[in-house]
């Protein structure tokens, strides 16, 4: 991760960061301390994280954040914002080049907000604009009380199709719980329940029987490839508008393993990321078009749905952007999968069984019932082991959300460390023998708990000695010292 004359000066920045920041809070430097110590003991394989370079955190940490800047470079609501028009313009023009998108928002602070900021936008296109001009009205303000009202009947009474969750779905593509699914009626579309893989056939029947506005694409627990061209031949056959949320493979798709049909901006109208998963940058969103009419609204995302753009994150994100579009990037996405592979086969192996039979992306969902545990005692044996993961619903899971029947694992992070695939089959037999070594503990009526276990001391031990080995051998930012 750099030069050592860089990283001698990154130690500098940080120490002297730490120093400042402890005059004012001491307990809070300490706390960044502490965590930069907890990332450096533990072997991440939580799906959606990674490491950024120490530019793009750097790049959070100044004065940008004090500027407010609603509206668009050129068009803001506030004074002197000529160097936040500068930093949001150069990370909209990398993300353009990076992802080969003729359109880039950058102002979203999650993804969440980036899949608000979408819906909207298709909304206002799909709905809002056509009765305007149906009522030759420009602005909503100009509405009668009844047309505004039969017009907030029409945006609230509109259909979504998204992946459903325990197939690997996410919450934000029209689930109850979340203010897309109080928003749209949905329905969800799973996998074949053999293969566990997506069925495109039934995704189309069931288009073809709801007729959906938006059909959404882009998972966060699904091991495979998706085919956007099929999902985009869907859209249109209905009439929808399909959206991608790649928040997870993003990397991927900005260092070209996807391509072609599997690339979301080639084939969707409107496509949502994060930027902090297997993109590796600052915690944030955006949205890429490359249809010029929702544009204009999704330019409208920061007040309709978005509070102030963050512009040190924004700063932050052009950073990100242009390492992203360095060689070196397109062969770390190809080293993640690469090691996804590697981590896959090393698991089956030793007896695991992967879902979908493997995984030709980032991450690898295990079934872990084969050791006869459930996710929740299987992600917290591995934390013990010093290996951290999060526990997952698998396809018709019997376990439910909470307890769950899988274990997600990917490998953005270890590859940022240079991991490779003889590391993989390291990692792949730290968790299989930690999961073997592993127990439900039995409750007071008898029956097997679904969240206490039993695993010895010396598995935990020794396999807790193997990841510290593996870190020593891969250290997170190597030349970073702090005082
Ligand atoms: N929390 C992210 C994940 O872990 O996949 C998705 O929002």
């Amino acid at each position: 991760m750099g030069d050592n004359e860089n990283m001698s000066n990154v130690s500098t920045a940080f120490n002297n960061a730490l120093e400042v920041i402890s005059k004012s809070e001491p307990e809070v430097a300490g706390h960044i301390r502490g965590e930069l110590e907890n990332q450096r003991s533990q072997l991440k394989l939580i799906a959606s994280e990674n490491y950024a370079s120490p530019a793009v955190l750097l790049a959070m940490g100044n004065w940008f954040s004090d500027k407010y800047a609603e509206g668009t470079p050129g068009h803001r609501f506030y004074a002197g914002c000529e160097y936040v028009d500068k930093v949001e313009t150069l990370a909209c023009d990398h993300a353009k080049e990076l992802f080969g998108s003729s359109y880039a928002y950058v102002q979203p602070h999650s993804g969440i907000d980036a899949n608000l900021v979408a819906f909207w936008s298709i909304l206002a296109h799909r709905i809002e604009s056509p009765f305007l001009a149906s009522h030759e009205k420009k602005h909503v303000n100009d509405l009668t009380n009844s047309d505004w009202e039969t017009l907030r009947q029409s945006l609230g009474n509109q259909k979504m199709i998204g992946m459903s969750l325990d197939a690997g779905g996410h919450l934000t593509h029209g689930f109850r719980p979340n203010i897309s699914g109080k928003l749209f009626d949905q329905r969800s579309y799973g996998v074949d329940p053999e293969t566990e893989m997506l069925d495109y056939t039934s995704i189309s029947n069931l288009a073809e029987e709801f007729r959906p506005l938006v059909i959404v694409a882009g998972y966060s627990a699904y091991p495979r490839k998706v085919n956007f061209a099929k999902m985009r031949e869907i859209a249109d056959s209905v009439g929808a508008t399909l959206m991608v949320d790649m928040a997870h493979f993003a990397g991927l798709v900005a260092g070209k393993v996807f391509s072609g049909d599997f690339d979301p901006i080639a084939n969707a109208q409107i496509v949502t990321s994060t930027t902090h998963k297997s993109l590796r940058g600052p915690r944030g969103g955006i949205v890429l078009s490359n249809e010029t009419e929702l544009a204009e609204y999704i330019d409208k995302g920061c007040p309709m749905v978005l509070g102030g753009p963050l512009a040190n994150v924004m700063a932050a994100k052009a950073v990100a952007f242009a390492e992203a579009r360095q060689p070196e990037f397109r062969e770390y996405a190809n080293n993640v999968v690469t090691n996804a592979s590697a981590l896959a086969a090393g698991i089956e192996k030793r007896g695991g069984r992967l879902v979908t039979g493997g995984t030709d992306n980032h991450l690898v969902l295990v079934d872990v019932r084969q050791f006869g545990l459930t996710g929740r005692q299987a992600e917290s044996a591995l934390e013990e082991s010093g290996v951290v993961v999060n526990r997952n619903s698998i396809p018709f899971d019997p376990n439910g959300a909470w307890y769950t029947s899988g274990i997600r694992l990917g490998t953005p992070a270890l590859t940022s460390l240079g991991m490779a695939e003889n590391e993989m089959d390291e990692v792949a037999d730290i968790i299989c023998s930690t999961l073997q070594d592993t127990e439900p503990r039995t409750t007071s009526s008898g029956e097997n708990s679904k969240a206490q276990f039993k695993l010895s001391d010396k598995v935990r031990d020794t396999n807790r000695s193997r990841a510290g080995d593996l870190l020593t051998k891969n250290p997170l930012y190597p030349d970073l010292h702090l005082l």
